[in-house]
C-alpha cells in the first residue's frame, strides 16, 4: 500500500542529495549593474505593453546579486547537500562572445561558489537557464546555427574559470520551453512565434550546443577537474484519457514530442529524434507543401556526437495531463506546429488539485509513472530531480506544499525501491522567484521574499522547516510536526 498517510516514515538512500533551485534571471537583480548586458527577458519585461502579468519586472527581484550570503545562509539553514544555480550568460559576457569578460560579473559567481564551499554545501551549476543575451538574439538566437560556437565559446569559459570548484554541471535548463514557447509559439520571451518551424530549429541547436559541450568537458577538463555534465529536460507525465488504441496513442505521441525530442537523441541506446516524432513532422510537412520536413535531420555524424552525452539526466518534474486522440484537431491549433505535428489534446483533469499555476496540478502518481518509463525508455540514467516544487499564493503556512512534496518524495521512493537510479531531489524553489509571464504572482519558495521591503526579507515556511528534518533525518516521515517559529533568516 502506497499511498500516502498510510504509510510509515520511509528512509531515503544513504548516498541521496538533498538541494534546492533557483535560476539567475529570477533571483538576481542588479539587471544593468557593474556592466551587466540586458538578455532576453530584460527587453520583454521593459516593453511596451508588458507581457508580464503583474507588469512587473525583474530589475531587482529578490535582490541576490546583492544579497548572495542570504541565499547561501537559508540554503545552510535548511542542511542543503546542494543548491542549484544558473549563472547569467549576460553577466559574464556583456557581448555574448568571449572577447569582453565583465569580471565584476565573474567576481560574483565566485564568491557565491566559494561560500557555499565554505558551508559544505555543492554547486550545481545550470549554464543556461532561458536569459540569453540581448545581443545574440539580434543575429536569431537559438536557431541560427552559430549559436553553437557562441554556446560552447562561453562553456569552455565557464570551464576555465569555475571548473576547479564546480563538480556539477548542467548545460541548458528545460529545452522544450526554449524552443517551443520562446520561438514556436508567443509564450516565453523571444516570442518569436514562428510555429512549426522555429522551434525544431531551435530544438536541434540546443542539441548540438549541450552535446559539444559535453565533448569540450570530456577532452579538455574532465581529467584535471573530475565532475559531471548533465542537461534538464522538462518531463511533464501524459496519461492517456482512455484505454483505446488512439488515446494510448496520443499519450506516447505528446510524450515523446515533448520530452523525447530532447532526451532521445542523448539518452537512448538508438540515438537520434524519436521515430514518430521524425514520422509525424514529415508527413505534415509534405502534406503542407514544404519541400522537406520541418524537422531538420541529424546527420550521422550528429547523432554519434550526440548519443551518450551526459552523464546524468536532470529532471524537471512538475505534473501530469491527460491526452487523447481528436481526428479532425480542426481549428484547434495553428498549421504548421508543434502541437498540430503531435496531434494530441492535452487537459487538466479538475479533480486533481490546482496550485497557483495554471498548468501545474498536483499528481503524485504520474511522477511515479514518469520516472519508472524514463528508467525503461533511457536504460536506467543517473538521475537528479533538477525541478520539481508547488506554487501558491504565498503566507508562511504553506500545508499545500508540504502535502505535495511529501506525496511526490513517497513517489520517487517508489520508484527508487523499483530500481530507479534516482541520485538526487531539488526543490523549485529555494526562495520566492521572479516567475516569467507570471511575474511575482505565483510563489514557490520554501523561503517568503518580502518583496515590498527594500532588505527583500527571507523568511521560512513551514515546509522549510519539514524539509530541514527531512534532510535531517534522511527519512520522509508523513506525521513530522515542525515546531514552528518565525525566524528572519536574513
Ligand atoms: C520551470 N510545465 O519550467 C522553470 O524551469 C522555472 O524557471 C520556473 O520558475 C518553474 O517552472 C515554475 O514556473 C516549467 O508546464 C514550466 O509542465 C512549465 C512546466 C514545467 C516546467
Amino acid at each position: 500500500e502506497n499511498a500516502f498517510g498510510k504509510s510509515k516514515p520511509r528512509p531515503f538512500p544513504a548516498e541521496f542529495l538533498f538541494g534546492a533551485s533557483t535560476s539567475a534571471f529570477q533571483i538576481e537583480g542588479g539587471w544593468n549593474e557593474d556592466g551587466k548586458s540586458p538578455s532576453i527577458w530584460d527587453i520583454a519585461s521593459h516593453s511596451e505593453p508588458s507581457p508580464i502579468k503583474d507588469e512587473s519586472t525583474a530589475d531587482v527581484a529578490a535582490d541576490s546579486y546583492h544579497k548572495h550570503k542570504a541565499d547561501v545562509a537559508v540554503a545552510a539553514e535548511l542542511g542543503l547537500d546542494f543548491y542549484s544555480f544558473s549563472i547569467s550568460w549576460p553577466r559574464v559576457l556583456p557581448n555574448g562572445f568571449v572577447d569582453k569578460v565583465n569580471q565584476l560579473g565573474v567576481d560574483y559567481y565566485t564568491k557565491l561558489i566559494d561560500d557555499l564551499l565554505a558551508k559544505n554545501i555543492i554547486p550545481m551549476v545550470t549554464m543556461y537557464h532561458w536569459d540569453l543575451p540581448a545581443n545574440l538574439q539580434k543575429l536569431g538566437g537559438w536557431t541560427n546555427p552559430a549559436v553553437v560556437v557562441w554556446f560552447t565559446d562561453y562553456t569552455r569559459f565557464l570551464f576555465e574559470r569555475f571548473g576547479e570548484k564546480v563538480k556539477y554541471w548542467i548545460t541548458i535548463n528545460d529545452p522544450k520551453n526554449i524552443c517551443v514557447n520562446g520561438y514556436g509559439t508567443d509564450g516565453l520571451a523571444p516570442f518569436v512565434n514562428i510555429s512549426g518551424v522555429a522551434e525544431y530549429m531551435c530544438a536541434r541547436n540546443i542539441l548540438l550546443a549541450h552535446a559539444e559541450t559535453y565533448h569540450i568537458y570530456d577532452t579538455n577538463f574532465r581529467k584535471l577537474q573530475k565532475g559531471f555534465i548533465g542537461i534538464s529536460i522538462n518531463f511533464m507525465w501524459y496519461e492517456a484519457a482512455s484505454d483505446t488504441l488512439d488515446d494510448r496513442q496520443a499519450g506516447i505521441d505528446a510524450r515523446e514530442f515533448e520530452w523525447g525530442l530532447f532526451a532521445h537523441p542523448i539518452f537512448s541506446k538508438i540515438g537520434n529524434f524519436p521515430s514518430a516524432v521524425q514520422k509525424n513532422v514529415a508527413m505534415k510537412s509534405a502534406e503542407q507543401g514544404f519541400p522537406r520536413s520541418r524537422l531538420p535531420a541529424l546527420s550521422p555524424k550528429e547523432v554519434a556526437l550526440l548519443k551518450g552525452s551526459a552523464d546524468f539526466l536532470g529532471i524537471n518534474a512538475f505534473t501530469t495531463k491527460l491526452a487523447y486522440r481528436d481526428a479532425s484537431l480542426e481549428g484547434m491549433y495553428p498549421v504548421p506546429s508543434f502541437m498540430d505535428d503531435m496531434g494530441a489534446v492535452l487537459v487538466k483533469d479538475p479533480s486533481w488539485p490546482q496550485s497557483q499555476s495554471s498548468w501545474l496540478q498536483e499528481v503524485p502518481w504520474g511522477f511515479f509513472k514518469l520516472l519508472m518509463e524514463i528508467k525503461v525508455q533511457y536504460d536506467n540514467p543517473p538521475m537528479y530531480i533538477t525541478e520539481n516544487g508547488w506554487s501558491n499564493a504565498g503566507g508562511l503556512l504553506d500545508e499545500d506544499r508540504i502535502h505535495y512534496m511529501r506525496t511526490y518524495l513517497n513517489g520517487l521512493l517508489d520508484a527508487v525501491f523499483e530500481g530507479c537510479d534516482i541520485r538526487g531531489y531539488s526543490m523549485w524553489s529555494l526562495i520566492d522567484t521572479f516567475e516569467w509571464r507570471n511575474g511575482y504572482s505565483e510563489k514557490f519558495g520554501l523561503f517568503q521574499v518580502d518583496f515590498s521591503h527594500p532588505d527583500k526579507t527571507r523568511t521560512p515556511r513551514k515546509s522549510a522547516f519539514i524539509y530541514k528534518e527531512m534532510i535531517r533525518s534522511k527519512i520522509l516521515d508523513p506525521d513530522f510536526e515542525p515546531e514552528m517559529f518565525i525566524v528572519e533568516v536574513s
